[in-house]
C-alpha cells in the first residue's frame, strides 16, 4: 500500500473512533450490539467489504445493516459474498481484528499486513471494487449507512451503491443475481419471485381457489412494508391482511415477529380472539426468518408451525416431485440444528430422509445443504431455504425438453425448476419462504391445522440468561455439550436425568448478550422445569449480572 492509500484509510478512521471497552466477535450473523455504539464497526467492515470486493474482483459484495430479532435500539452489520452467501469464515478473524482496533494507526497497520498476505492489489489500475448498501427500517439505520460509504470509499478505487431500505434476503438476492450477470434490480426480484409463483400455481392439480386469508405480522419492520408492494405491485389476487407494519405506533420486533413468537409461543400484538382458526404467519425484523401459527382458543397460547414444520412440509413436496420422477439419482437432504425439536428429527427421518446436523447459525447449515443436490435447511427460529445444485437444475431442464407437455413428469420438473427460482438461493427468505408455503398448502388441499397434524411437537422451553461474561462458556462443535465452564455438563446431565426424553443444552448466543438453554421433555411442565433448572445451574456458575 502507498502512503496516499494509508493517508485516505487514516483519514476516514480518524471521522469513527472506537468507543472504549467496546469488543465485538463477528458472530452468529455479523457483529450486533447497541447502534449508538456501530459506527466504527460499520466503518470498517466498509473497509473490509472494499477489500473483500477487489480480493474476489471483479466481484460485487453485500453490506447490510441490521440486526435481525434485536431490540430497536440495537443495530448490526454483515457481509454478503458475491455469491449471496454470508461472508466466508475464512475472513471473520480479520473483521474481529479490525472491528476491536483500538486506534486508527493499529487499524490500518492490521489491515496493511492482511493486503499483503492475501496479495489484494489497491487502485493499480486493476479492477475496481463495488459494495452494495442496504439497510432495514431501524432509525439508526441511515447514519450507520453512511459510516459503511465512507468505509467503502476509503479504499481506493472502490465505490459504495446505496440500495436504501431492503430485507436481508433481498440484498443476498440482488448481490447474487449481480454477480451472476443477471437483473439485480428490486424489481426483478419481485418479477423472478411472482413468476416462479404463478407456475407453481398453475400447476396445481386441483383445488386451484384462491385459498382463505392469511394474516401476516410485519414484526414492524421492514417486511411487511416490502409484502405490500409485492401485493400490490405484482401479486394483487393473493388474500394476505398485514398487521404490525410499524405504522401504527409498533416497535420493532417489541411482543411481535417471528423470534418472539417463537420463542415465547403466545400471539404477537395486534392479534386476538377475532382470529382464531385462521392461518396465521410472523417474519422477523429483517424478513429472513418466518413462523406460522394460529390460535386454538381465544388465549394468547398459540399453535406453533415453526421452521421445523415448514421443512417438514417442503421436504414432503420435494420429495412427491422426486417420486414421480423416480429419480434415485437425486442426493435430497435436510439440514437442522440442535435446536430442531426432537419430534421433527424423527419425523423426517421416518420418511427416509437423510438428517444432518449443523451448528448454530445459517451460515453453517447453507455449508451443509450446499452438499446435497437438494438440501432443505431450516433453523427452528424459521430460517432456512432449499438449495439446488447447479448441476441438478441443468439436468432438470435437460430432462424437461423430452417429457411431453403436461404429463406427470414433465409437471414434477417444472415445479422443482420453479421452486429453484422461487426460494431464495442465497439466504433464507421470509417472502419468498411464505409464498412457498402457501403453494404447497394448495397443492396438498391442506388448512393450517392439517400441516399442524404431520406430527406433535415434544414440550420445549427456551430460556435466555443474562451473565456477566457469556463467553465463559465453552462448547462442543456441535454445541450440545458444555465444555467450560468446568463441571456445568455434569450437572445439567444430572438434572436432564430426571425426566423422560429429556435433552437440554446450553451455548452463548452470538447475538445477544445471553446464554441460550434449551430444554425439552415429554411434557410441558417437564419442560419447563428442566429449562428453569438449567437456567439456575447457568447463574450459579457464571453469576447473573
Ligand atoms: P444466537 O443469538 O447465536 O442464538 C440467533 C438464532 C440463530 C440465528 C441467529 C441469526 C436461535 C436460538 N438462535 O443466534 O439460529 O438465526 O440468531 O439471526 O434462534
Ligand atoms: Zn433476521
Amino acid at each position: 500500500m502507498d502512503e496516499t492509500q494509508i493517508a485516505s484509510l487514516l483519514k476516514s478512521s480518524d471521522l469513527f473512533p472506537l468507543p472504549q471497552s467496546l469488543k465485538l466477535s463477528y458472530g452468529t450473523a455479523g457483529f450486533r450490539g447497541d447502534a449508538t455504539l456501530l459506527a466504527s464497526t460499520v466503518h470498517r467492515v466498509g473497509i473490509l467489504s472494499s477489500l473483500r470486493s477487489l480480493k474476489l474482483a471483479p466481484s460485487t459484495i453485500g453490506l447490510m445493516i441490521t440486526a435481525s430479532h434485536n431490540k430497536v435500539s440495537d443495530n448490526g452489520v454483515k457481509v454478503s459474498d458475491p455469491s449471496g452467501e454470508m461472508l466466508s469464515q475464512e475472513w471473520e478473524p480479520f473483521a474481529d481484528q479490525i472491528a476491536n482496533a483500538s486506534s486508527p494507526q493499529k487499524l490500518v497497520s492490521l489491515i496493511r499486513e492482511f493486503v499483503e498476505r492475501e496479495e489484494i492489489s489497491i487502485g493499480d489500475g486493476g479492477e475496481g471494487g463495488e459494495v452494495w448498501l442496504g439497510r432495514d427500517s431501524r432509525p439508526s439505520g441511515e447514519a450507520l449507512l453512511r459510516a459503511a460509504e465512507i468505509g467503502v470509499s476509503s479504499v481506493p478505487g472502490c465505490v459504495a451503491v446505496d440500495l436504501g431500505v431492503l430485507t436481508t434476503p433481498q440484498l443476498h438476492w440482488m448481490v447474487r443475481a449481480k454477480n451472476k450477470g443477471l437483473k439485480a434490480t428490486e424489481k426483478a426480484y419481485f418479477e423472478s419471485l411472482t413468476t416462479s409463483f404463478k407456475c407453481l400455481i398453475d400447476l396445481i392439480p386441483f383445488n386451484k381457489s384462491s385459498g382463505s386469508k392469511l394474516v401476516l405480522d410485519g414484526a414492524n419492520g421492514v417486511g411487511g412494508e416490502k409484502m405490500e408492494e409485492l401485493l400490490r405491485g405484482y401479486l394483487s389476487n393473493l388474500a394476505i391482511e398485514i398487521r404490525n407494519t410499524g405504522r401504527d405506533g409498533g416497535v420493532l420486533n417489541e411482543s411481535v415477529g417471528a423470534d418472539f413468537v417463537q420463542k415465547e409461543k403466545v400471539v404477537p400484538l395486534g392479534f386476538g380472539v377475532n382470529d382464531v382458526g385462521v392461518r396465521c404467519v410472523s417474519f422477523d425484523g429483517d424478513a429472513d426468518r418466518l413462523v406460522y401459527f394460529y390460535l386454538s382458543s381465544g388465549e394468547k397460547k398459540i399453535e406453533l408451525l415453526d421452521g421445523d414444520k415448514i421443512l417438514s412440509l417442503f421436504a414432503l413436496f420435494v420429495k412427491e416431485q422426486l417420486n414421480v420422477l423416480d429419480d434415485g439419482c437425486c442426493r435430497l437432504g435436510v439440514v437442522q440444528t440442535a435446536y430442531a425439536n426432537g419430534a421433527s428429527t424423527d419425523y423426517l427421518k421416518g420418511l427416509g430422509l437423510e438428517v444432518v446436523f449443523a451448528k448454530t447459525g445459517v451460515k453453517h447449515l447453507h455449508e451443509k445443504a450446499a452438499e446435497f443436490d437438494v438440501g432443505i435447511y431450516f433453523e427452528a427460529n424459521g430460517h432456512g431455504t432449499i438449495l439446488f445444485s447447479e448441476d441438478y437444475v441443468t439436468l432438470l431442464v435437460d430432462k424437461r425438453k423430452g417429457l411431453s407437455e403436461g404429463s406427470d413428469e414433465c409437471n414434477a420438473v417444472s415445479r422443482l425448476v420453479a421452486v429453484s427460482n422461487l426460494i431464495n438461493q442465497a439466504v433464507g427468505d421470509a417472502i419468498s419462504g411464505l409464498l412457498l408455503v402457501e403453494v404447497v398448502l394448495r397443492h396438498m388441499g391442506w388448512s393450517v391445522q392439517k400441516w399442524n397434524e404431520l406430527y406433535k411437537d415434544l414440550p420445549s422451553r427456551q430460556v435466555k440468561v443474562e451473565v456477566p461474561d457469556r463467553t465463559a462458556v465453552v462448547t462442543t462443535s456441535e454445541e450440545t455439550e458444555a465444555l467450560r465452564p468446568l463441571g456445568i455438563q455434569d450437572a445439567i446431565n444430572g438434572e436432564i436425568k430426571k425426566y423422560r426424553r429429556g435433552r437440554a443444552f446450553i451455548r452463548p448466543s452470538g447475538t445477544e448478550d445471553v446464554v441460550r438453554v434449551y430444554a425439552e421433555a415429554t411434557t410441558q411442565e417437564d419442560a419447563d422445569s428442566l429449562g428453569d433448572s438449567v437456567a439456575q445451574l447457568v447463574k450459579s456458575f457464571l453469576g447473573s449480572s
